[in-house]
């Protein structure tokens, strides 16, 4: 495997400052030489930032039609859709490390446009399945999933590629525990298959993941797997700006991780929402690197 690293240091999709330190973090934490462990061959492509300047005053965001930071939001996924698609021309599995979740716009927008039938994992606490309306914060990284599946601001939507970006039938929640209720009734409307953080209880993270693969792997030709680390229990992450209790443990995550890596359906990452000013001695960040090394083949627990 070849593997691009790319920082996505932005943090306009929520409000609070660190989040675009979080690739920086994750690198000290030592993700190049954990994966290079691993057999990989990686590159890292520095960091992408946006052309507009973090403001150290962000809670005084300017909001566009229910959209905080829309213009800086839209700059910046722009950019980084550039990038990750001139990763994947490459035949390189772009590892994009967040960054707030907004990042994701941009992200999958470079990525499904060089697939028929993307699949999507989004391993998190939240849905990421907000509108302008539905959304209580309009804090834009609670909506990236839903742009992908092509609800929202139309300049979001048909960023870099016009046109819906995955398919709601080939998107997969997991460790769900925080959804809004507009996030509830799309989910239900559109049939998402979902696991919330009690299904893994219930089930075990084994079964949930068999479900899981076994639900995508005849039908998508990419995979893309979207890992916010909210979707872990704060005890375990807490470097992130959004936790909610009663999530993943570390060994359930990496038990997912290697079930992935068995699977060889995964072609594309976003390693995200990782706060090294609201952390630990940056544990949150080496946590990333673990989850990382297990998605790429590391496997003794
Ligand atoms: C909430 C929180 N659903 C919102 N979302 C978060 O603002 O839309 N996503 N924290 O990661
Ligand atoms: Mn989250
Ligand atoms: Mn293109
Ligand atoms: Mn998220």
């Amino acid at each position: 495997h070849k593997v691009d690293i790319i920082g996505a240091s932005t943090c306009f999709g929520q409000p609070k400052l660190g989040v675009d330190f979080g690739p920086d973090a994750i690198r000290y934490a030592g993700l190049v030489k954990a994966l290079e462990i691993q057999g990989m061959n990686v590159e890292d492509k520095g960091n992408i930032t946006g052309q507009y300047k973090v403001d150290p005053t962000l809670h005084s965001a300017k909001e566009e039609m229910g959209l905080l930071n829309f213009e800086q939001v839209k700059d910046f996924s722009t950019e980084l859709a550039e990038e990750v698609e001139s990763s994947v021309k490459l035949g390189r599995f772009p590892l994009i490390l967040g960054g707030d979740h907004s990042l994701s716009i941009g992200s999958i927008a470079g990525i499904s446009p060089h697939y028929e039938n993307l699949g999507v994992i989004w391993y998190d606490a939240h849905g990421d399945l907000n509108d302008s309306e539905t959304s209580p914060s309009g804090n834009i990284h609670g909506m990236p999933l839903a742009v992908a599946c092509g609800v929202g601001h139309e300049s979001f939507v048909n960023l870099h590629q016009p046109g819906v970006k995955v398919k709601p039938e080939n998107v997969v929640l997991i460790g769900m525990r925080d959804l809004d209720v507009g996030e509830r009734e799309y989910i239900k409307e559109n049939d998402i298959l979902t696991f919330t953080a009690t299904d893994v209880r219930e089930k075990g993270m084994a079964g949930v993941m068999d479900e899981a693969i076994a639900y995508l792997k005849d039908k998508v030709d990419g995979l893309h797997l979207s890992l916010d680390v909210d979707g872990l229990d704060p005890l375990e992450t807490p470097g992130t700006g959004t936790p909610v209790d009663g999530g993943m443990s570390l060994s359930e995550t990496q038990l997912a991780m290697r079930m992935l890596n068995e699977s060889d359906l995964v072609t594309s990452m976003d390693l995200v929402e990782v706060n090294p000013l609201l952390d630990e001695k940056n544990i949150t960040a080496e946590k990333a690197v673990e989850i990382a090394s297990f998605l790429f083949g590391k496997k003794q627990l």
